[in-house]
């Protein structure tokens, strides 16, 4: 049983010691009020972290409100651009391409003026499994002297869990 339990401890010290890869998330803009008027999508956004490959997802009833992807002057004014072309399915999906400021309002009525329903969000790069600086110039011993770090810190960890057994 003992070794049961030393496999069981291995395993979740290698589990913690392996680089975090960041899974791309779905993300329901508004949570549960969805895509609508009188919310505060900022204080709602505050609390998140939002990265490349992660999906917004607007929902609202077709017909009563849009999005539209702005630049940060029409967010000030609740201006629409007549080049962008609103999103109208009522269930909107938007792959954040890139890192950066992004800004959604909807451009129905004064819903954004009066109503508030416009967004504003800081895209962050995507987080990697080697995250490591640029590829070119990150020569093998730079991941080497990463990857035998991690061993040894799991040796120090299997050593001490090894104490307690
Ligand atoms: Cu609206």
């Amino acid at each position: 049983m003992a070794s049961n339990q030393m496999l069981g401890m291995l395993v979740l010290v290698v589990a913690i010691l392996l680089p975090v890869r960041a899974l791309a998330k779905e993300i329901l803009v508004g949570d549960d009020s969805g895509w609508t008027i009188n919310f505060d999508y900022q204080t709602w956004a505050a609390g998140k972290e939002f990265y490349v490959g992660d999906k917004l997802i607007f929902q609202y009833p077709i017909g009563v409100h849009n999005v539209l992807k702005v630049n940060g002057a029409d967010f000030q004014t609740c201006t629409s651009p007549v080049e962008v072309m609103p999103l109208t399915t009522g269930m909107d999906v938007i792959t954040l391409s890139a890192p950066g400021k992004k800004w959604y309002i909807c451009d129905v009525g004064t819903h954004c003026e009066v109503g508030g329903q416009k967004l504003f969000i800081t895209v962050l790069p995507e987080l990697s499994a080697s995250a490591p600086a640029p590829q070119a110039l990150a020569p093998t011993n730079s991941a080497n002297g990463i990857v035998s770090f991690r061993f040894q810190m799991l040796l120090a960890a299997v050593a001490v869990i090894a104490l307690f057994i």
